[in-house]
């Protein structure tokens, strides 16, 4: 019988000892079934088969006369009948065996001094102490070969004390341990939620301000598309038209000089050649021919000679300043046209805003308002110029379209953290959510030539040691429960029997020629995070067997409040 099971029987059987006293029962015979033992009664019952009477003097007198055992309660005679032992042949049995069992659980030892348990009748006088179940070797009473078995249970018994109040401290420590992370997972979890609240806040504020900044964005689009033209830099607005006009009436001006400017040196040419022609006329003229004709000819050409040496010549304009009007716009000369298309000069919407600068603030929101509207209705109306494809987009609209664009982008960074927080609060962490306070930390221990890791709600590893790098054994999937099945280890490290939890870890690198690596983290309590075990039961397929808190039950003294309580 386990300990912890004798325990539980000593406690009970502490009850119904009070009214029948251990002394004055048979050999052999349990508390629970004294009722069944008359001391002092003439006969006995037996407690499977009613019908059968004996004379009490047949209790414990090595023949076994009832069918369930129960008249040799402190002797191995009807051992047979003991569940451990095997079938035995039966007089008078249709199957030839026995297949009644014994109306008692085996030999009761006392133990006085440490806690009474039952012993296979099997081991009734088999000539060896069985001292882990009976400590007062009292089931050797016959001393067969020779065999004595001293009373051992003060020792035995406050050994088993000591171990039983350590156990108890370290359950109840565990316990504690087990507090603190679901005090820590609760921190965690409302730290999650608050996050959530915060971010559906600012998402709403997000989303309003999105809106009235794709307004804005619209608005201010659809105001600068409505202004008239743009010139090659890119200004718009009327200062921009005037200057496009004023520039190009320049280059016109300046054109019409050159080309009239050579006109006249052409014409002064030709004018040359005449006078030339006239000179030659007025003196090599015959004079003694007398043609009227030629004489008139003469005449008008000395008019035209005295005409042009007495000097009444308009004002001449000399070459050099003609050609310095003609010479292309620069910063030395004329005037600098870049400084006007691409320096920081006023747009329309400047010098209204400008303007309004010097009226109060109410008056000038209505008065832009006013002006966009009724801009904004002429482009509809085709009556101002809608110039969508016109030069790049304008200081004002960049600007709109890089806060709305800002906005859209922590929108969106806001929504996806949102779902992401949102997905973790729905996550499954376990009975109390307890991983949550567990998640990512991780516990290694060294088996073989490797080393071995569980990253908890994370995935599973395995480092060589050899420097042939690493192996995820899995990436965390969920958690189930799975009866164990083993036997207590002395040293409490191990899953012993029971319900036990099991984090299961899929999906890790693929195996040669195989599944991809899975692990099977089966939990059990214990003071603090430790990786006991780790087995590989077919390729590729490991088994960890891992110690903590987040395992335990959560039991302190009755009576005694926890901090958490308080
Ligand atoms: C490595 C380790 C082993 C595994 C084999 C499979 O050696 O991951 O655990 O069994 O690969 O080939």
């Amino acid at each position: 019988m386990r300990q912890t099971d004798a325990l539980v029987l000593l406690s009970t059987l502490a009850h119904t000892s009070a009214v029948v006293s251990a002394q004055s029962l048979p050999r052999g015979v349990g508390p629970e079934f004294a009722k069944f033992y008359e001391p002092k009664a003439a006969t006995f019952t037996c407690i499977g088969n009613p019908s059968i009477v004996l004379k009490s003097s047949q209790i414990n007198d090595n023949s076994c006369d009832c069918s369930d055992g129960s008249d040799e309660p402190g002797t191995a005679a009807c051992s047979y009948l003991d569940p451990l032992s095997p079938e035995q042949p039966l007089q008078g049995s249709v199957t030839g065996t026995t297949n009644i069992t014994s109306a008692l659980p085996g030999f009761w030892c006392t133990n006085e001094g440490h806690i009474g348990s039952y012993v296979p009748f099997t081991y009734v006088n088999d000539g060896v102490c069985d001292y882990d179940l009976c400590c007062d070797g009292s089931e050797e009473f016959a001393h067969v070969g020779g065999v004595k078995c001293e009373n051992r249970c003060k020792a035995i018994g406050k050994e088993w004390r000591r171990l039983e109040d350590e156990r108890k401290k370290s359950k109840e420590r565990s316990a504690e341990q087990r507090r603190a992370l679901v005090k820590e997972s609760r921190e965690l979890r409302q730290k999650v939620e608050s996050k959530i609240a915060s971010l559906k806040q600012e998402i709403k504020e997000l989303e309003v301000k999105k809106i009235d900044l794709q307004r804005k964005f619209e608005e201010v689009e659809r105001s600068e598309r409505g202004k008239v033209i743009k010139d090659e830099g890119g200004q718009g607005g009327k200062l921009g038209v005037l200057l496009s006009l004023a520039k190009n009436r320049v280059k016109e001006l300046r054109d019409t000089l050159d080309k009239v400017l050579d006109q006249r040196d052409d014409l002064q040419d030709r004018v040359d050649q005449l006078e030339d022609i006239l000179t030659k006329l007025r003196t090599e003229y015959n004079p003694n021919f007398n043609d009227e004709g030629v004489k008139a000819a003469v005449k008008a050409a000395e008019d035209y000679a005295a005409s042009t040496a007495s000097g009444a010549k308009s004002e001449e304009i000399a070459d050099a300043d003609i050609m310095k009007v003609l010479e292309e716009d620069g910063e030395a000369s004329g005037i600098n046209w870049a400084e006007f298309t691409e320096g920081d000069s006023a747009s329309d919407a400047d010098v209204v805003y400008n303007l309004e600068a010097y009226l109060p603030g109410f008056v000038r929101d209505y008065i832009h308002d006013k002006l966009n509207l009724v801009r904004i209705w002429m482009i509809e109306n085709g009556i101002l110029a809608d110039n969508p494809t016109s030069g790049h987009e304008s200081r004002l609209v960049t600007a709109a379209r890089e806060l709305l664009d800002s906005a859209k982008n922590d929108f969106s960074s806001r929504t996806s953290q949102l779902e992401e927080q949102e997905k973790d609060l729905d996550k499954d962490y376990g009975p109390d959510d307890i991983f949550r306070a567990l998640k990512g930390k991780c516990v290694s221990s060294d088996v073989g030539e490797y080393e071995y890791e569980l990253c908890w709600i994370d995935r599973t590893m395995q480092k060589s040691k050899k420097g042939h790098g690493n192996t995820n054994m899995g990436n965390f999937k969920g958690i189930d429960f799975e009866e164990a099945d083993e036997e207590e280890r002395a040293d409490g490290k191990g899953l012993g029997k029971g319900q036990r939890m099991v984090l299961r870890y899929t999906d890790g690198q693929g195996c040669w020629n195989g599944p991809n690596r899975r692990t099977d983290v089966w939990l059990a309590c214990a003071e603090k995070d430790e990786l006991w075990r780790v087995s590989e039961s077919e390729k590729c397929v490991y088994k960890m067997e891992v110690g903590t808190p987040a395992a335990c039950d959560d039991v302190h003294e009755p009576g005694v409040r926890t901090k958490d309580e308080l």
